[in-house]
């Protein structure tokens, strides 16, 4: 089954939303596999956006990500991916749409809340780069699942 990281950014974490954001994830229909609330290692944060290293912005991101506690989760279902990118909504607060979770509550690009990953090979990236084999659950609802 698909499965995608999602990192709930130190201004989610500090504005209260990680319960909101669990919250549509899960009423989405979508199984959450992992999750732990940690400090970010420099290196950690290096390697995550090591695809904008040589981007201007690259060295406040990794000061922003590093600067306090982040959750990051693991989810897994059908389609997961694209699907996490849409509830979560554009990069870009301001212009994110209504209903999404930057475009409900944010306003800054370099405060945006969360992240997902991009795709399929990105978020197996991810998920390998942030946790351990041993920490990734397995596990199907005991009633009938109503959604798929
Ligand atoms: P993310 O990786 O955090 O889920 O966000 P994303 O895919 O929507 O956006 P991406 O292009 O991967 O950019 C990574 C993060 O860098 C910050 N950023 N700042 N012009 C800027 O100042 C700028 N552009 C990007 C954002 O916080 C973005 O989430
Ligand atoms: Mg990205």
């Amino acid at each position: 089954m698909e499965r995608t990281f999602i990192m709930i950014k130190p201004d989610g974490v500090q504005r209260g939303l990680t319960g909101e954001i669990v919250k549509r994830l899960e009423q989405k229909g979508f199984n959450l596999v992992a999750m732990k609330m940690m400090n970010v290692s420099r290196e950690l944060a290096e390697k995550h956006y090591d695809v904008h290293s040589d981007k201007p912005f690259f060295g406040n991101l990794v000061e922003f990500i590093t600067s306090a506690p982040v959750v990051a989760t693991v989810w897994e279902g059908e389609g997961v991916v694209a699907s996490a990118r849409k509830i979560i909504g554009a990069t870009n607060p301001l212009t994110a749409e209504p209903g999404t979770i930057r475009g409900d509550y944010g306003i800054s690009i370099g405060r945006n809340l969360i992240h997902g990953s991009d795709a399929v090979e990105t978020a197996q990236r991810e998920i390998a780069l942030w946790f351990e084999e041993s920490e990734l659950t397995t596990w199907k609802p005991a009633l009938q699942n109503w959604i798929y």
